[in-house]
């Protein structure tokens, strides 16, 4: 696991840790206008000071920070601190995302090396993804143990989740979605990771699409749909926008929204054909 990932790693118990006291909002807002909680600062603070001090990292940009932090070393990472922050006053799944790209960002997902997500659930694990795998770690005391070698999608699907409010979906993802309704079972939390990891243990689709009313979606494309994508890629899945691989979309801007749909490449393709604007045409 290289340093950077492994320095995520080391700071998951402290971020857990901290959370049962953060639960209040902090006076903030983040660049993409949801307000922050205390926990979320909490979290940035703590791994921007962590992964700047690393010699392999050029800059730090966060989920939670309008600007990049230069720094000297080659790789650019993308984080968002706490993924699902919302759920922490309920108490449900939550966790960081990371993404080591090598390019100055805003990067195509193409130019990730390296992505992981630590997820705060029953225990606390990191799925990464790094030299052409997968791998599901756990992290009960900030030293990855493996638990997962090879984390593939199973061919068989079984759950999907959809953000977005249903009158809200355009009516071509909406006809989609009543067909994989019929079909598979609804696993939906308010935190990608945590739906993320559903899919890539029981096989299915996560998508947070379009909305009539968002017509980028709500996810970040540097933050949140290139790492994920590059995870559920490398795990034998596949990754939309609607018409092309998340890892393709070439970017403008550091906190642009995207929509993401990700899972089992059957799923991803008919939801393309759907959409009318399939890659294989
Ligand atoms: P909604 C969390 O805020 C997040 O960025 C993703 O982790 C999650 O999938 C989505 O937003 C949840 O959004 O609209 O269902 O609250």
């Amino acid at each position: 696991m290289n340093e950077i990932l492994e320095t995520v790693a080391a700071a998951a118990p402290e971020i857990r840790a901290g959370l049962p006291d953060r639960r209040r909002y902090a006076d903030a807002e983040n660049p993409s206008g949801e307000r922050q909680l205390a926990a979320d600062e909490y979290a940035d603070k703590l791994l921007g000071d962590r992964l700047t001090a690393l010699g392999s990292v050029a800059s730090y940009a966060s989920e939670e920070r309008t600007d990049v932090i230069e720094s000297e070393g080659r790789y650019h990472v993308a984080v968002d601190p706490l993924d699902g922050s919302s759920n922490l006053r309920s108490n449900n799944a939550m966790g960081t995302i990371v993404g080591v790209y090598d390019e100055p960002l805003p990067a195509p997902g193409r130019s990730l090396v390296a992505s992981g997500f630590v997820l705060f659930g029953p225990i606390t694990t990191m799925v990464a993804a790094e030299a052409g795998t997968v791998t599901e770690y756990v992290l009960e005391d900030g030293n990855p143990t493996i638990a997962t070698e090879s984390v593939t999608l199973p061919a068989e699907p079984t759950v999907y989740g959809f953000g977005g409010r249903v009158p809200d979906w355009p009516a071509a993802f909406a006809d989609y979605a009543e067909s994989i309704e019929q079909e598979l079972k609804l696993r939906y939390g308010g935190a990608m990771i945590a739906d993320v990891s559903q899919v890539l243990t029981y096989g299915g689709i996560f998508a947070y699409p379009a909305l009539k009313s968002a017509p980028d979606g709500k996810l970040r494309l540097q933050f949140e749909g290139n790492p994920i994508a590059h995870i559920v890629e490398t795990a034998g899945g596949a990754s939309s926008d609607g018409a092309r691989s998340l890892r393709e979309v070439e970017p403008s801007d550091l906190h642009e929204r995207v929509p993401v749909h990700v899972g089992n490449e059957s799923l991803v393709d008919r939801l393309e054909a759907a959409l009318g604007e399939s890659r294989h045409a």
